[in-house]
């Protein structure tokens, strides 16, 4: 009998529908290890070492959603605006702004393992180490679908001609967080075979009337070519930033996905019933 009623239980385990299991993450980040800005090297000078952000815009954190494999990732953004900063200036700096990849450790050994490729049809990216006015960079920001790789690079990448990253550019009337990485580089032999494709919501545009709230910007992992990425050691390690570096996302979450997602019925009352 003490089995049949196990049985039962199980059963309706079994048949029952998937959870979603969300964690949320801060910004505790300024720039990932080994990639400090090389301040003395540009003509203004900064503190960017030991701020989180400046300028715009200001990722607080976000939200990792997991079933039976990642869903989801949130940022929220906030377009911060500078005391000196009128209107119009405000604005037309938000618009020479442009989301970076979106880089995944899963297993969070330090070493990345997926990213999102942002930019995936761009082969000139020549301009990357320059001071001077860019806002005609060519850069996606919309939007849509947006294939995601296998990666395999270190987060700290020893600066050789494998060298994994584009660094930040530099837009008009704004001076970056220089030297970081923004995007993986397609070129290199990190890079590997694209194993889905991510609905991305689309970068912010400026709201009217907008008073610094969160906005949100997500990465859907739940698409007809992926459906959740698999995170086997429940830690998955993000990596995010827009292309200026003007904030810098690394976060460890913990993500409960597939067979490792919490049990509802403890161990010790299923014994209770055998
Ligand atoms: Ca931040
Ligand atoms: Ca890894
Ligand atoms: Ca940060």
């Amino acid at each position: 009998m003490a089995r049949f009623i196990l049985a039962l239980i199980m059963g309706a385990f079994l048949a029952a529908p998937a959870y979603a299991a969300e964690s949320t993450f801060g910004d505790g980040t300024i720039y990932w290890p080994g990639y400090p800005e090389a301040e003395d090297a540009y003509p203004e000078l900064t503190d960017h070492n030991t701020q989180d952000h400046y300028g715009t815009p200001d990722i607080t954190g976000g939200v990792a959603s997991a079933t039976d494999g990642l869903d989801s990732v949130r940022f929220n953004i906030v377009i911060t605006r500078e005391a000196d900063w009128t209107e119009e200036l405000w604005r037309n700096v938000w618009f020479v702004l442009y989301p970076g990849d979106l880089f995944l450790d899963t297993d969070s050994n330090g070493v990345w393992d997926y990213v999102v490729v942002m930019n995936p049809d761009k082969t000139d990216w020549t301009p990357i180490d320059t001071y001077v006015s860019n806002t005609q960079f060519g850069l996606n920001r919309d939007a849509g679908l947006y294939p995601l790789h296998r990666f395999t690079a270190p987060l700290q990448a020893p600066f050789t001609g494998a060298y994994p990253y584009h660094e930040t550019i530099k837009p008009a009337n704004f001076r970056p967080r220089y030297d970081h990485p923004i995007w993986a580089d397609s070129g290199s032999s990190y890079m590997g075979a694209q194993v889905g494709s991510v609905q991305f919501s689309g970068w912010p545009t400026f709201p009217e009337g907008y008073n610094m709230e969160p906005l949100p910007v997500t990465f859907d992992f739940n698409t007809t070519s992926l459906q959740g990425l698999n995170i086997p050691t429940n830690n998955l390690t993000i990596g995010f930033t827009v292309s200026t570096a003007s904030d810098v996302i690394l976060q460890q979450v913990s993500v409960a996905s597939g067979d490792r997602r919490p049990c509802p019925i403890s161990v010790p009352n299923m014994l209770l019933l055998q």
